[in-house]
């Protein structure tokens, strides 16, 4: 499959933003300028880039705790995304939500999810409504290993299964539920698999090359789209950075990985295979890389900037858009 060149830029770009918006989010954290538990990605950019540029805006995505860099690659807005990790009335929630809990209807966003396997369902009844209301718009499903030992996995995969429901279950495979290797609580080496008990197509795809999993997800959502029901992709990757930005409070003097390993990891980054490629295969430009990057470091110094400088809800606010 030949990827077009504007693509190719798309896809750079939305990896760029998830990098630098989350290492901008685990510094703030660190310095405890945003409250609440941080969950950032970095390492794991090409799953989210990959597979959303295979969506078109009306389709549909549910994510996770780890969630900003799929909202980010389903064209989710930097400065809106901040204020609502700072809680501000600005954010795409109005504060209320913070980074967990963040929405964006208009762009096919049903948002994160601080429940661990709750967006399976969701996405499940997303591609449902699909079906009923005669839309061919497809429901992409982000979650992690950890979540694919949850009962709501199972059912989910089982019922678009039957229903040949238009889903695309995406499985970021960290290796790790917070602080537990995958392999010690997991039935099988790859999740993948799993797809035979339900009589759907499951692929181990490479998710640190952006590519392939491009080309893995639009398969998947050609097919989903053509009426002919779900897949699994279970992509392959690792997370640079703790479970929750300030982990080491937890561990105290613990730890549940090696240094080497983080290192052998960041040596597969995702970005830089991109720019090898880019390289290797004449089609783009160090220059143009160049300039996304910093078109987006100043994207970012305004998303900060429009975060901090926003207002908090007012305390009469603390009743409205919630249920009570
Ligand atoms: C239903 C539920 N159980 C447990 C938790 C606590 N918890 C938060 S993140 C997490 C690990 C999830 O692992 P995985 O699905 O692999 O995602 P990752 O953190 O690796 O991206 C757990 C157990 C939760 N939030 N919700």
């Amino acid at each position: 499959m030949d990827i077009g060149k504007d693509l190719l830029l798309e896809m750079y770009r939305a990896m760029v933003r998830i990098r630098l918006f989350e290492g901008k989010v685990r510094d703030l954290a660190t310095a405890n300028e945003i409250p609440g538990f941080v969950h950032v990605s970095i390492g794991e950019e090409a799953s989210a880039a990959g597979v959303c540029a295979a969506l078109r805006k009306t389709d549909r995505i549910t994510s996770t705790h780890r969630g900003h860099g799929h909202l980010i690659a389903k064209g989710g807005r930097l400065a809106e995304m901040m204020a609502e990790i700072y809680g501000k009335r600005t954010g795409y929630c109005k504060g209320k939500g913070g980074s967990m809990h963040i929405v964006d209807f208009n762009l096919g966003i049903l948002g994160a999810n601080g429940i661990v396997g709750a967006g399976l369902p969701i996405a499940t009844g997303s591609a449902l409504a699909a079906v009923i209301a005669k839309r061919d718009d497809v429901t992409v499903c982000f979650f992690g290993d950890g979540a694919s030992n949850e009962g709501t996995f199972h059912e989910s995969l089982n019922l678009a299964a039957i229903w040949k429901l238009p889903v695309v279950y995406v499985c970021e495979n960290n290796g790790f539920g917070e602080f537990t290797p995958m392999q010690t609580v997991t039935s099988v080496k790859d999740i993948a698999v799993r797809a035979q008990a339900y009589g759907i197509p499951g692929y181990v795809v490479d998710g640190n090359d952006v590519l392939e999993v491009y080309r893995y997800a639009s398969e998947a959502v050609a097919r989903a789209r053509a009426g002919e029901g779900p897949t699994l992709l279970e992509c392959k990757t690792y997370r640079w950075e703790g479970h929750v930005v300030g982990e080491q409070a937890f561990l105290g003097s613990g730890a549940y990985r090696t240094e080497q390993e983080i290192n052998e990891w960041k040596a597969r980054c995702p970005l830089v295979r991109f720019q090898k490629f880019a390289a290797e295969s004449g089609k783009i430009d160090a220059a143009e890389l160049k300039r996304i990057e910093e078109e987006t470091a100043a994207e970012l110094d305004a998303a900060v900037k429009f975060a901090r400088e926003s207002p908090l809800p007012a305390p009469s606010e603390v009743a409205e858009d919630v249920y009570v």
